[in-house]
């Protein structure tokens, strides 16, 4: 037990400072003694200060006078209230001064941003009506710093996105760039127009966006399928004319995925090029475009593709970059070879914490990597989260205290931090769940996150009974599981989102507990208990196991959730194989809870004469496709080639289901979604592997009758007769 409250120790001392700002400021001192702000208020200078500043400020004051009380001074250089501070406010844009003294309060920005993150650090500061006295000097180390709403997967919501923006607000990043690859009016069908309901929820993002100082990007996706000539090219210019009229300001022309003729370097540069002459400088208001290239990172890039976007694309188009690879950080010497190819500083898509290339994994690590010398080789730095929009911003916090104060960021600190203001008055249990989910398994990509489970491995390498202290672990993630599925205190939409996650976390830990019961109940030679513990082990996954990610209507992913998929559940999972080889060596009773199995539950590619089966259609609620076989690896979206393989404990059988959208195969081979009309029943939907070494044939269950599956053409299809013998190779 000892090691157990070592564990929690491991936890607790990340106190956090009540006074600490976050984006941490470049320069501050924050004094213990305070002010308070229930006393009347004076403002000085609201009428020409930033209009967002000055109502965000008011809507925190309660009394407000026109005379006589607190002064608070606002305004941004070369305003007439603050020209007494002309010298304490940083030269940098964005930048602020903001000196809370005994006798008056002091917020004077470089220029309108400024102004406004001078608030936002006031209140970030003020506890109840208490404001420490201070003196903090603050600007930015990066120009544009936010978000890109540029996954594969559910969009998110018109409310997830409100919430963002006042998020970002309050963390000081400034752009937001809208480009979800489900949204049809972005990719599929970008030359239509919005329809005029999602048309006025675009209106009212802008405008949210713009109150919190987020610059919203609106970006087309037309490389698909478009067509090098006028005609197209004034289709893109139309439709960014639309968007104009709902209020954007910036926008934004990607070439990402994509392969033939839309790939063309000098053509995209013709194009960024006509809609700059035709469109962004002829509009008032309308920033430079950023484009996103289609060698979009060093491993893609080839011939001289990024050299015509160079030298031929106008050089205020910003061009974006995801570092070596489609999933990499970005280090210093990353930033000379790509700024050395395209003229110009690269503008960042960091695909960290998006998980739409390994679904089953919420990355929840602390966000590490990036090189804390590159703010003056980035023209932006934008991070691609998660479809899961309140979860991402454990990350997205990170994003913006690192590229707001790059030279003094902490990570671990920050990600601390991240916790406690995400989960205010329950941060230790949601720091114990997140470090249980950071690391994403093998994928194509290939990065990995280091740290998942840390204080499970510290408890366990530290005691001499292991699985003893494996058991306290687990206690304490299912309290603490507990407390945060009943969190009602906390932000709901986070509790909610990360539900599911919670839930398979807590029965993760229930498997686990198991595993000291079976041990205890061999040492005492008690065969009863080791198999009722091994049936309470059984019961938990198979309800693990039904979990999904995402119950709403319509969505297009369904994947399985995995906590800590790296560490507990193949700690879990070896131990109890071993347990129950270790009875059955030894006992008779009970041999028909047992699985035999004839390949280990997991991920596999299917294959067959080398060509992988792939869910080419991926619809999660459509029902009768059938997979093909194609010669490829999919490295765009992996998933598609991955099968989940598990047994069924209720048949003996193995269930096989696609990665990408849950669909299960049915006897034919054919998906069927999990709905009414064909629900899944283990009976009929589950296949009997004969074979080893990784080569099986697949034949069907009792009830479906005994056909097996075989390759007809480019597809999966099934025959009475004909064994075909499939290689099942473990995904790695
Ligand atoms: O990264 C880019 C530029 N494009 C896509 C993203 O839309 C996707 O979210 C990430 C991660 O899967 N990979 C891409 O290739």
């Amino acid at each position: 037990m000892r090691n157990l409250f070592i564990t929690l120790f491991l936890f607790l001392p990340f106190s956090l400072s009540a006074r600490e700002l976050s984006p941490l400021p470049q320069q501050s001192r924050i004094d213990s003694q305070t002010i308070s702000l229930s006393q009347p208020v004076t403002l000085v200078g609201a009428d020409k200060a930033d209009a967002d500043a000055v109502a965000l400020l008011r809507n925190h004051l309660t009394r407000v006078q026109p005379k006589g009380g607190l002064k608070l001074i606002i305004g941004e250089r070369g305003d007439k209230s603050v020209k007494a501070f002309a010298k304490q406010i940083p030269a940098q844009a964005e930048g602020y001064f903001l000196k809370v003294s005994p006798t008056q309060i002091v917020v004077a920005g470089s220029d309108e941003r400024g102004t406004y993150y001078g608030v936002q650090s006031l209140l970030g500061l003020m506890q109840g009506a208490s404001l420490p006295l201070c003196e903090i000097t603050d600007w930015p180390s990066v120009a544009c710093r936010g978000v890109i709403e540029g996954f594969y997967g559910n969009p998110w919501s018109h409310a997830d996105r409100l919430r963002q923006f006042d998020f970002y607000g309050k963390n000081k990043l400034n752009i937001y760039v809208y480009g979800p690859k489900d949204d049809p009016y972005h990719r599929a069908h970008w030359r239509d127009p919005y329809p005029a309901e999602e048309a006025q929820r675009i209106r009212e993002l802008v405008d949210a966006a713009h109150k919190n100082k987020v610059q919203f990007v609106w970006a087309i996706h037309p490389g698909g399928d478009i067509q090098w000539n006028l005609a197209d090219s004034m289709a893109v210019v139309k439709k960014l004319e639309m968007m104009y009229d709902l209020g954007v300001r910036t926008f934004a022309v990607f070439f990402d995925d994509i392969w033939g003729e839309g790939a063309k370097g000098d053509k995209q540069a013709g194009l960024l090029n006509y809609v700059t002459d035709e469109f962004v400088r002829r509009r008032p208001g309308v920033q430079p475009l950023i484009m996103c290239p289609t060698q979009y990172n060093k491993g893609w890039s080839s011939g001289d593709y990024l050299e015509t976007l160079g030298t031929k694309m106008y050089p205020e188009v910003r061009i974006m970059w995801t570092g070596n690879s489609v999933v990499d950080m970005i280090e210093q010497n990353d930033m000379q070879w790509i700024n050395n190819q395209i003229k110009r500083k690269a503008f960042i898509w960091l695909n960290y914490p998006v998980n739409d290339y390994c679904q089953s994994r919420l990355l929840m690590g602390k966000t590490y990597g990036n090189g804390l010398d590159i703010a003056d080789m980035v023209s932006g730095f934008c991070s691609n989260p998660m479809e899961y929009a309140e979860a991402s911003k454990l990350s997205v916090y990170s994003i913006a205290d690192y590229t707001w104060n790059m030279p003094a960021y902490d990570a671990e600190k920050s990600w601390e931090r991240a916790a406690k203001a995400l989960v205010p008055t329950n941060p230790v249990a949601f720091l114990f769940f997140c470090q249980d989910n950071v690391d994403l398994g093998p994928t194509g990509h290939g990065l990995r996150r280091e740290g998942e489970s840390k204080a499970f491995l510290e408890s366990i390498s530290q005691a001499k009974d292991s699985v003893r202290a494996a058991f306290g672990y687990f206690s304490i993630v299912q309290s603490f599981s507990n407390q945060l599925l009943g969190d009602s205190i906390n932000n709901p939409h986070l509790i909610g989102e990360i539900a599911p996650w919670v839930r398979s976390w807590g029965l993760l830990a229930q498997r686990g507990a198991q595993v000291f019961y079976m041990s205890e109940s061999l040492n005492e030679k008690d065969s009863l208990a080791f198999v009722g513990a091994y049936r309470t082990y059984a019961e938990a996954t198979r309800a693990q196991k039904a979990i999904t990610s995402r119950d709403f209507e319509g969505s297009i992913v369904k994947a399985k959730p995995v906590p800590s998929g790296t560490v507990i559940a193949p700690w879990i999972e070896e131990h109890v194989n071993a347990l129950v080889k270790e009875y059955q060596k030894k006992y008779a009773y009970g041999k028909e809870f047992f699985p035999v199995q004839a390949i280990a539950d997991g991920e596999y590619f299917i294959k067959v004469n080398g060509r992988y089966l792939t869910n080419a259609q991926a619809q999660a609620d459509r029902t009768g496709d059938r997979p093909v076989f194609v010669a490829e690896r999919d490295v765009i979206n992996p998933q598609r080639q991955q099968w989940l393989i598990e047994l069924d404990t209720k048949t003996g059988r193995y269930k096989i289901t696609n990665k990408q959208d849950g669909r299960y195969l049915n006897e034919r081979g054919t998906f069927w979604a999990d709905r009414q009309l064909n629900p899944y029943d283990a009976q009929w939907h589950t296949f009997l592997l004969n074979g080893q070494d990784g080569r099986f044939s697949i034949q069907c269950g009792g009830r479906a009758g005994q056909a097996f599956w075989n390759q007809q053409g480019d597809h999966l299809g099934s025959s009475p007769q004909e064994q075909q013998i499939f290689q099942l190779e473990a995904v790695k």
